[in-house]
């Protein structure tokens, strides 16, 4: 098989880049080892920056998102027993969208197939191979057979456990890691949320999240051991730690738990994100913590990134755009580790003592509560930087 460019990874990464590159008139084949059902259904993300929203409007894929996304001004934060609200729309004159991660999933994968895109689910044993050179290849077994792609271009959108970032060769690539003494119990449940936008809470016991998928799906978070076994808790010991660290501000309504995971908390950076032909673009480049809910959206931004490059390339034969991909892009991706650790550093607690930290932290959410330049630097983050104008 040939094609222009050559994407590992059928998560928003390597979707996104395929719809996009198609709009420029580019080839490309998209190789997913999880089946299609798998990969829609797969909860994860819920919160779009504003620009990433319309850039799914404006380029076509965003008729469900317009209906069905809810359109939320701010965020409310939780302490000492009280809510405050935080107003983006009228600190920084944005706000976000919650619309979940698999439905943007589905609705690509729905355009890419009816624009004639091609998609194979359940590939196994992917493997590069020439990247060093201008027509590398990737390897794969789909259905049983041997399959070989030869292409301009690969991209790696593999997320965090892919083949991609491993097949750098050695030494070509520096990783920049830290660890969290905590995960995130998450839940899926059919309840209406507590409140009309997320709520963020610090608590003595720990961190607390209330999202939402819909006015009558609630998506809930709860700071919990790494280690945590998910079988210690059943519903109403969940129901109950949500309660409690919402600390009488809002009354829980429960409801059908449909899912339950949990989601292991790291700070990760591979630097360069390019070698040769291969691009890294996404988790698979670099991951954050998800608190300040900058996953989805930093993968949005690497691909917008590289398919202008790619698309000047064969517009002009110019590389200078594919030459500076990672450097472009690591900007944004450390701001965006800076904003998650520090959001992360604020909600949750590091250790179980009322010890320094944690008056600490009280002050801190205190001043950006009570501070409008405090406010409007969180909103600033939160809502997205702006994009760098190329
Ligand atoms: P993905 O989504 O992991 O997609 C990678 C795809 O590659 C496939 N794959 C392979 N395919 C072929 N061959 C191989 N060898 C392969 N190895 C892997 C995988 O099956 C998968 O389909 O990476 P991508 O596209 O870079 O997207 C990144 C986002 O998924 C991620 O950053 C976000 O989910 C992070 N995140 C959040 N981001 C936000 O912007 N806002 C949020 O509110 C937010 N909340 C979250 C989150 C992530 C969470 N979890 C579960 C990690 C909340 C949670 C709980
Ligand atoms: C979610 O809705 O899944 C979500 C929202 C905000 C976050 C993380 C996850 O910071």
């Amino acid at each position: 098989m040939r094609t222009q460019v050559g994407i590992v990874g059928a998560g928003p990464a390597g979707l996104m880049l395929s719809h996009l590159l198609h709009r420029s008139g580019i080839q490309s084949i998209v190789l997913e080892n999880r089946s299609r059902a798998y990969v829609e259904q797969r909860v994860r993300a819920g919160v779009l920056e504003q620009w990433a929203a319309d850039l799914l409007v404006e380029t076509g894929v965003g008729e469900r998102l317009q209906h069905e996304a809810m359109w939320h001004d701010g965020i409310f934060l939780c302490f000492e027993g009280a809510l405050h609200h935080l107003d983006f729309r009228s600190l920084v004159g944005k706000g976000i969208a919650i619309y979940g991660q698999q439905e943007i999933v589905k609705d690509l994968i729905a355009r890419r197939l009816a624009d004639g895109g091609e998609i194979f689910f359940e590939v196994e044993d992917v493997r590069l191979a020439g990247f060093e050179s201008a027509s590398p290849t990737i390897a794969f077994r789909h259905a049983g057979a041997e399959k070989e792609i030869s292409c301009n271009f690969i991209a790696g959108c593999d997320g965090s456990h892919g083949i991609c970032r491993p097949s750098f060769p050695s030494g070509m690539l520096t990783a920049y890691e830290r660890d969290y003494p905590f995960a995130w119990l998450g839940i899926l449940a059919e309840a209406p949320p507590p409140e009309r936008e997320l709520i963020y809470a610090f608590h003595a016991r720990g961190f607390a999240l209330c999202s939402m998928r819909s006015p009558t799906l609630s998506r809930l978070y709860l700071q919990c051991a790494p280690d945590e076994d998910i079988n210690a808790w059943p519903d109403d010991r969940i129901w109950q730690e949500l309660q409690t660290r919402l600390d009488g501000t809002r009354a829980l309504t429960e409801g059908k738990i449909w899912q339950r995971g949990i989601t292991p908390m790291r700070s990760f950076v591979a630097e360069p994100m390019k070698y040769g032909r291969l691009f890294l673009a996404g988790d698979a480049a670099h991951v954050v913590p998800p608190t300040g809910a900058k996953g989805m959206n930093l993968a949005f931004a690497d691909v917008l990134v590289l398919s202008r490059a790619i698309d000047a390339f064969y517009a002009s034969g110019a590389s200078d755009r594919l030459d500076a991909y990672s450097s472009t892009c690591l900007r944004r991706v450390w701001r965006a580790q800076r904003f998650s650790l520090w959001m992360t550093q604020l909600l949750h607690r590091f250790a179980f003592d009322i010890d320094f930290d944690y008056r600490r932290q009280l002050a801190e959410l205190d001043y950006v509560t009570s501070s409008r330049a405090a406010a409007t630097a969180l909103a600033e983050n939160y809502v997205g930087l702006p994009l760098d104008q190329e």
